[in-house]
């Protein structure tokens, strides 16, 4: 039996749900999937503006769920993760993340599709972080925001992108660069007849293995838990006692 807490670290309660629907569709018999999204911070996160000032909400939410055994951050910018590792006792497991490494055991190359090229660079810097520089062929955007993700033009652009992405990078599998595509990753993989991996579903069943497996986040030193400070301001409510 386990608890994972599925994060949408942007605050549209819609692609909230579609989320928790995913989430759930792959979960175990024995595991309860909880999907929430902070009260504060952007709608959708496509820059790194909205990237920081997502982080709050989002640790907010890892604070109010202290009895879940892993967290899921569901935005492929990872945002915030490794606070959020410093905060939570159970693992925390990013969907870009996730997905990558989930690529990886399927296949040699992969292609990353993302929603607006300006998310592009962080993508890449996850690529490089996680050590899929040689695995990583390419990132593509398919120039559609986040919250247009859901119309059935917007489906249509995503599986040409996936399907371009494959042909120009030779690629054996497609990494989907946003928790929004999460409902509709199956239907892409039947459309380009490779393995496309969705984060959020990736990282439930890596959640479900770790609780399985009895692993939690290391406090020995870097993910220990954060020191006792004082916060001012619209953060004071974060203060470490
Ligand atoms: C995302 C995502 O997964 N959620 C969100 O708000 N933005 N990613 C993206 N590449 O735009």
């Amino acid at each position: 039996m386990a608890l994972i807490c599925v994060i949408n670290p942007n605050t549209s309660r819609s692609m909230t749900e579609t989320i928790g629907q995913a989430a759930r569709a792959v979960a175990a018999p024995g595991t309860t999937v909880v999907a929430v999204n902070p009260t504060m911070g952007p709608a959708s996160i496509e820059s790194h503006y909205d990237e920081a000032l997502a982080v709050p909400g989002l640790l907010e939410q890892i604070a109010l769920h202290p009895g879940a055994d892993g967290f899921v951050v569901a935005c492929f910018g990872d945002p915030g993760l490794d606070a959020a590792r410093e905060l939570a006792t159970a693992p925390v497991i990013g969907i870009a993340e996730a997905a990558m490494h989930t690529a990886t055991l399927v296949g040699r190359g992969f292609s990353v599709v993302t929603t607006l090229s300006r998310t592009a660079g962080r993508a890449l810097d996850l690529v490089h972080r996680y050590g899929f520089s040689q695995a990583c062929l390419g990132i593509h955007a398919c120039e559609i925001p986040v919250l247009d993700l859901e119309t059935p033009e917007a489906r249509k652009a995503v599986v040409q992108a996936c399907r371009a992405a494959m042909e120009r990078d030779g690629s054996d599998s497609v990494v989907l660069g946003c928790a929004g595509m999460a409902d509709f990753c199956h239907e892409i993989s039947l459309e380009i007849g490779i393995p496309v991996i969705d984060g959020v579903t990736a990282a439930v069943k890596l959640a479900e293995g770790l609780a399985a497996l009895g692993l939690r986040t290391s406090k020995r030193l870097e993910y220990g838990t954060p020191p006792a400070k004082k916060y001012t301001g619209l953060l004071a409510g974060y203060t470490r006692p």
